[in-house]
């Protein structure tokens, strides 16, 4: 070979390997590459927010948008393109069809095309050689539609993939027929060695029985979400448990129908998270639950069907000391408070943040015990049959900020003692309780927070002199359907009341000042009398207003500065 053979030989490769485009002799974009991303953008027949415009012919793609060249050989590395929360809007979506071309990038690490309305080669046009099979590692095709209802087997040979995220990829939108014809098969999965997270949400995995035997396969799982993938049971027999690191399960959603104590994962004690919200699990809990020590997050809100629910025994969570949220929610077949009570983790420091046992039909009283959890944040005890007094070691839950007591027969909250407590708290709902006669006084000690539901707390008499006072910085109050008497206090035009609420009381004598940043206000179903005050133009922003069936007279006055107001109800009848 001649010497300027080899030499134009050697150049050809060079021009290869690292084009550089005119003017810039910093970058290393690759032409092949360069071309492989053009002709992905040929296929995008939409992109309105112009997420591609720097994608330009001849210029060095490891600076568009979204693209990450390795620094050292200039290969693309990392592709960017799914739509994060932050440019959640109709207009940023990419939409059209996926081409092949990407899937030749060599040295792809990171796909991200999630959330686009993006569709992916059908049939057999799905790539079998990817190019990009030994680099990639994180694949996120959330939201992408494969056209023919199935997720490709091929997806098997990214050897190396560690994130999987293909949720909400046939939602729904498979044809028919197709549908039946070729179920979604998982076996694939099982070639994955490497892959820890794995997301199949909104997948229909109706056909797939053997579920939990191919995720067994697959130990190197950390992160497994299968949420309403239409999932039949979950009571299948592992005769070995390989899945000895995952952290996090979220199979809410499903039609598991058995008892929970049958699924298999409960032996998982490496979980921190599990969630199995809108199943129809029921029955007693298995003890092992007792021993998943790293669990911060339970859901089995929404469980069981009409008869049965969740069964909590003695001491169950005692140990579980990690626990942060424990949500119940119409969970648990009726139970006493006393019994679910005894059975909370008994730990110090408790980290145990929420804890929502509403819509549970539970009975007894509210234990003095409850002021222990001082790590409480948010307690919802709402909808169930509580009776008795409210504990006054409630005021030491100092973090609280959310609480509901709503729909019990609660007969009143202790107040003895001193108490300084709840001054976190931003908001209350004792509705439909027994909380008055006369208005509580411990109210006023509730100076910071937002919003406060007293509706049909069987309050009586007149407004306390220290009413404005108290709630100056309350945007919201519910006194509707008490026997509240007397006028409305008149000095609340200085309150940051942005509702509020008085519906079917005894209120009389005329209408005082609002105040003044009122939203909705409806007074309906009391004797104010007199004219509606010229005062009420001043505010400004209401929009919802209800003084039907009340005795007043005249017109409504002229306001020019009323301009927002969309319902308006005066009939006195
Ligand atoms: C490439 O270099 C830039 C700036 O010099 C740096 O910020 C970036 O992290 C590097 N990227 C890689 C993949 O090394
Ligand atoms: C995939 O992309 C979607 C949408 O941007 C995002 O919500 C999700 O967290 C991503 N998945 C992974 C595993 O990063
Ligand atoms: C990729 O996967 C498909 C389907 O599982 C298979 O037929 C094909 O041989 C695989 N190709 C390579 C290169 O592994
Ligand atoms: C889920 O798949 C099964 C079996 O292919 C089918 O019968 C069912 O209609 C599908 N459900 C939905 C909501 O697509
Ligand atoms: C996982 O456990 C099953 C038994 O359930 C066993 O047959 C299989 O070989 C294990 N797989 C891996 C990858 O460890
Ligand atoms: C779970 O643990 C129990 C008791 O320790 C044992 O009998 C059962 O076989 C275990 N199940 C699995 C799937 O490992
Ligand atoms: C609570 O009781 C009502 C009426 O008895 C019943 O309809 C409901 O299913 C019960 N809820 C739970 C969670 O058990
Ligand atoms: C209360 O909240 C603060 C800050 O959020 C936290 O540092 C503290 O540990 C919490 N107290 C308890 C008892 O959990
Ligand atoms: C409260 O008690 C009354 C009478 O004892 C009963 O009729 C009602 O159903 C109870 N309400 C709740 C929410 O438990
Ligand atoms: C208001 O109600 C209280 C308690 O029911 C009653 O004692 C009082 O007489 C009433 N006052 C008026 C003005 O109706
Ligand atoms: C409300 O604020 C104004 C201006 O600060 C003040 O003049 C007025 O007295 C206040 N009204 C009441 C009832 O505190
Ligand atoms: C004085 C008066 O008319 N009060 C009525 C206010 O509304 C409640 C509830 O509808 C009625 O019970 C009161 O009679």
């Amino acid at each position: 070979m001649r010497p300027t053979n080899k030499l134009l030989l050697l150049l050809v490769i060079v021009t290869a390997a690292t084009t550089t485009f005119a003017g810039d002799t910093t970058t290393l974009c690759v032409a092949q590459e360069h071309d492989a991303l053009l002709a992905f953008k040929r296929g995008i027949t939409s992109d309105p927010a112009g997420r591609l415009a720097s994608w330009r012919r001849g210029s060095d793609c490891c600076r568009w948008k979204g693209v990450v060249c390795s620094n050292r050989t200039g290969h693309v590395l990392e592709l960017h393109l799914g739509m994060d929360e932050q440019m959640e809007d109709d207009q940023s979506y990419l939409s059209g069809q996926i081409s092949q071309s990407l899937f030749s990038l060599e040295h792809l690490e990171h796909l991200d095309l999630g959330n686009n309305w993006l569709e992916f080669p059908s049939g057999g046009q799905t790539p079998t050689l990817w190019g990009c099979r030994k680099s990639l590692t994180y694949l996120n095709l959330s939201g992408i539609s494969f056209d023919d209802g199935m997720l490709p087997p091929q997806l098997g040979n990214l050897s190396n993939l560690q994130y999987l995220d293909l949720s909400y990829t046939l939602d729904g939108r498979q044809p028919e027929d197709l549908r039946s014809m070729q179920p979604t098969d998982l076996p694939w999965l099982t070639r994955l060695p490497l892959l820890h997270h794995l997301d199949l949400s909104w997948v229909n995995l109706s056909m797939v029985h053997d579920w939990p035997h191919i995720v067994n396969m697959i130990p190197s799982l950390k992160v497994l979400y299968l949420s309403i993938c239409k999932l039949e049971s979950a009571n299948q027999r592992l005769p070995h448990l390989n899945l000895t690191r995952i952290e996090r399960l979220d199979l809410s959603y499903n039609n598991f129908d058995h008892p929970s104590e049958s699924c298999w994962f409960w032996n998982i004690t490496s979980l921190t998270y599990l969630n199995l919200q809108d199943n129809l699990l029921y029955g007693q809990f298995p003890r092992t639950l007792g021993k998943m020590t790293s669990l911060q997050f339970f859901d089995f809100s929404f469980s069981g069907n009409n008869l049965m629910a969740g069964v909590i025994s003695p001491n169950l969570m005692r140990n579980l000391c990690n626990l942060e949220v424990l949500n119940f929610e119409y969970g648990l077949s009726s139970s006493s408070m006393t019994q679910i009570y005894e059975s909370l983790p008994r730990c110090s420091p408790s980290k145990l943040r929420e804890l929502n046992l509403g819509w549970n039909n539970i009975t007894g009283t509210l234990p003095a015990g409850i002021g222990q959890f001082t790590s409480f944040v948010d307690l919802n005890l709402c909808n169930n049959h509580l009776t008795g007094l409210v504990p006054s070691e409630i005021f030491m839950l100092n973090n609280l900020t959310s609480l509901c007591l709503a729909d019990n027969n609660l007969t009143g909250i202790i107040t003895e003692e001193v108490f300084s407590g709840l001054t976190r708290l931003k908001y209350i709902d004792l509705s439909s309780n027994q909380m008055g006669p006369g208005f509580p006084p411990w109210l006023q000690r509730l100076a910071g927070v937002d919003y406060i539901d007293m509706e049909d707390t069987g309050i009586t008499g007149q407004f306390p002199y220290w009413f404005s006072a108290a709630f100056s910085l309350a945007k919201k109050l519910d006194f509707s359907h008490n026997q509240i008497n007397g006028s409305l206090p008149n000095n609340m035009e200085n309150m940051s009341l942005h509702h509020l609420l008085l519906d079917g009381n005894q209120i009389t004598g005329e209408m005082p000042p609002l105040p003044r940043n009122l939203i909705s206000f409806s007074i309906s179903n009391n004797a104010s009398s007199g004219h509606i005050p010229e005062s009420i133009c001043e505010s400004p922003q209401l929009q919802d207003m209800d003084l039907g069936s009340n005795r007043l007279e005249g017109e409504f006055p002229r306001c020019l500065r009323m301009r927002k107001i969309k319902s308006l109800i005066l009939s006195n009848n």
